[in-house]
């Protein structure tokens, strides 16, 4: 079974998939381990592990190589977050044939303007495309992916522009109309009450995704009484959870004037050994090397 047609089972087996943030093959083993149904290939991850803004200075070979990496250490599905496509309908052609040939079994396309801007941005600069542009991006995808499996995920930006549950409604509907599998519905606001209302609102078959990020209560079982959300994605969670590790152990090592503390609580180099899988070169050694 592809992992697209997996994603798919177990949505429909579970109801409600989780999927974990990665900016690196490391990232996307430790999300397998503890257990998520998928990885987000994140622009936003992948954007601040080279020290960048999300704002379109990533280019698609930077974010295809990660996929590739991750895609070649991970074995579960990998919903890649394609931003607005890099461009106009014929490079999302483009690009949907290079994401499933890199092994994603899902794109996320947003309707904001090329070059976006990170949608959490306090005053960022949100511009939409118009509705009919966008339709065409999405039927280009769908046109495009060659796995039936294969998730077109349409991610509006309406409520995120400050338009309001009407105009994300309007155009949330139109992309379904383009063929979209999912809509991807997104909000800024620091309580889940867009999302909700959104949620409620939804009287499409089409399911929803969301990204909890601003709104971090909206948790899987409160998710679970909305109905129409099928799919969580942690967005920054695994690139934060490292910085925030990084950031005290290195200023630890700077104030004790050594690594004699800190060495006691971050994990034994036994433990990255295990996760490089260095038992399989030990075993190719003792078998190849003469
Ligand atoms: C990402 O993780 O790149 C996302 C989610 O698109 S967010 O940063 O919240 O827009
Ligand atoms: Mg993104």
């Amino acid at each position: 079974m592809s992992p697209a047609k997996r994603l798919r089972a177990r949505m429909a087996e579970t109801g409600l998939v989780h999927i974990m943030a990665t900016h690196s093959p490391l990232s996307a083993i430790l999300a397998e381990e503890a257990g998520f149904d998928g990885l987000w290939a994140s622009g936003f991850e992948l954007s601040a592990l080279y020290g960048l803004s999300d704002m379109s200075l990533i280019s698609m070979t930077q974010h295809l190589d990660m996929l590739r990496a991750i895609a070649g250490c991970a074995t579960l599905p990998i919903v890649a977050d394609i931003d607005t496509g890099y461009g106009n309908a014929i490079n999302v052609v483009y690009a949907i044939r290079e994401y499933e040939r890199a092994g994603a079994s899902a794109v996320v396309i947003e309707d904001k303007t090329f070059p976006k801007v990170t949608s959490l941005a306090a005053g960022g600069r949100q511009e939409l495309l118009r509705i009919e542009e966008f339709q065409g991006k999405i039927e280009a995808a769908v046109a495009t992916r060659r796995d039936p499996n294969f998730l077109v995920i349409a991610r509006t930006e309406a409520l995120i522009a400050g338009l309001g549950e009407a105009d994300a409604l309007q155009r949330a509907k139109a992309y379904v109309g383009a063929g979209a599998d999912m809509i991807l519905i997104h909000s800024k606001l620091k309580n889940p009450s867009e999302i909700e209302n959104f949620s409620r609102a939804w009287t499409q078959s089409v399911p929803l995704v969301i990204v909890p990020n601003a709104y971090p209560d909206l948790d899987a079982e409160r998710v679970k009484t909305l109905g129409n959300i099928r799919m969580m994605i942690y967005g920054n969670y695994g690139i934060r959870a490292a910085t925030t590790c990084m950031q005290e152990t290195f200023r630890r090592i700077i104030a004790d004037g050594g690594v004699q503390n800190v060495h006691k609580d971050i994990l034994p180099v036994e433990e990255i050994f295990r996760l490089q899988k260095m038992h399989e070169i030990r075993a190719a050694e003792a078998r190849f090397l003469r």
